[in-house]
């Protein structure tokens, strides 16, 4: 196996921060591709042995074609969730927080970068991604298709969603495909500043005037029930066993938690933190159950996740507009950049120079 894993800077056994310094260089330069293989032996036991697969190794055609799936509605999310909040940073309330948000937007941007980057080097282009998003054949997270009425919204985003996501993605910095779990580090550290700003929002806001604590718990009605959703469907039940992908997925060590426990785990998160901020979570249900160690919930309205996931939530519609026409619009700069890559290989090629800027 060859990367570069994550070292703590902090840690002086964590071996060397430079990978060249490691070796992996010469290793990476020496590593055969082996995508091609039938015999898929070692990938077995790299994945019994909980060790890492990366691009040039050998592995099974539904293993990359799930990679492909979750890497890419991953991505997808990240790009698409650039817009609800990014309807607010003309009107953010302060220099201070609109600098905040603006930062978080772009760092959204970043991680859908980053993603498509990982999804890449599973042998797919990031436009044949993109047109699949575009044509509905993929899907992005469900919670992006609910409105952002007001400032508050911004605040319940960072607390609610970016929270859920970290829930969601700290394990898969350990997940079997080194470039996703690598490419989740860095995304998982910008998301624990996302959810930071966001709690901090609402306190402020619950530090306010009566209308102010009124919209934090306003927000904090409708984007609780949609963020337990992006879970993902129940563990149990007709759809796992239909269509559900968590077993698999767990089997290879993409998943490492399945949907029910991760929800779980939220909401024996967020309940305390939301006793601290002094709002209500909306949940008559939400109580603590002494014999199981956690905290029992009331049902997710299942019918809306799967009307919000066939096309038919509040603004499923206007943010794939929205994506298509800023995609449209920006075929442009993409004709430039790709125009003036051909134009420095042509000059590489015909004098064998490194090539410079025209
Ligand atoms: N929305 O069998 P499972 C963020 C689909 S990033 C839409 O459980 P799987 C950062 C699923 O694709 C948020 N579809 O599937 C941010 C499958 O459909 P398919 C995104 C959903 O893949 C914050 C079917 O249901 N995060 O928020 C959803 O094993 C603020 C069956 O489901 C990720 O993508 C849903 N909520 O588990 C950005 C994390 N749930 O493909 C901006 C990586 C399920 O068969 C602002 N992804 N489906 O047609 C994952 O961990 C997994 O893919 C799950 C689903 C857990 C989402």
């Amino acid at each position: 196996m060859y990367g570069n894993d994550y070292a703590d800077p902090d840690d002086p056994g964590a071996g060397p921060l430079n990978a060249a310094d490691g070796g992996a260089v010469e290793a990476a330069a020496a590593h055969v591709d082996r995508r091609a293989e039938l015999d898929l032996t070692t990938f077995d036991a790299v994945i019994a042995a909980d060790q890492r697969i990366e691009p040039r190794d050998a592995m099974p055609e539904d293993y990359r074609q799930t990679l492909i799936r979750q890497i890419a509605q991953h991505a997808h999310s990240e790009i698409i969730g650039m817009q609800p909040e990014g309807n607010w940073i003309t009107r953010a309330p302060s220099l201070r927080r609109k600098a905040i948000l603006i930062a978080k937007v772009q760092d959204e941007a970043g991680h859908g970068l980053y993603l498509y980057s990982a999804a890449e080097t599973l042998g797919i282009d990031r436009s044949e991604l993109l047109d699949r998003l575009h044509a509905g054949k993929q899907k992005y997270s469900s919670i992006f298709n609910y409105p952002t009425l007001t400032w508050a919204d911004c605040g319940a985003i960072g607390w609610l969603v970016d929270g859920a996501a970290i829930m969601n993605q700290v394990p898969l910095c350990r997940c079997s495909y080194g470039p996703y779990a690598r490419a989740m580090i860095r995304t998982c550290k910008e998301e624990s500043f996302h959810q930071r700003q966001g709690f901090e929002l609402l306190w402020e806001l619950m530090r306010g005037t009566p209308e102010q604590q009124a919209m934090a718990q306003d927000a904090t009605n409708r984007w609780w029930w949609p963020a337990l959703a992006m879970f993902g469907p129940r563990d149990t039940g007709e759809h796992a066993q239909e269509g559900g992908h968590t077993g698999q997925s767990m089997a290879w060590g993409i998943k490492r938690f399945s949907n029910d426990d991760l929800r779980q785990k939220f909401v024996d998160m967020t309940v305390p933190q939301a006793q601290r901020l002094g709002v209500t979570l909306p949940d008559p249900d939400l109580r603590w159950n002494e014999e199981r160690g956690h905290y029992d919930f009331g049902e997710i309205d299942w019918d809306e996740f799967w009307r919000v996931l066939r096309g038919d939530g509040p603004c499923n519609a206007q943010r794939m507009e929205r994506r298509v026409n800023s995609h449209e619009q920006g075929r442009w700069v993409r004709d430039a950049a790709a125009a003036y890559a051909a134009k420095q290989r042509a000059r590489h090629t015909s004098d064998g120079s490194e090539g410079s800027a025209a």
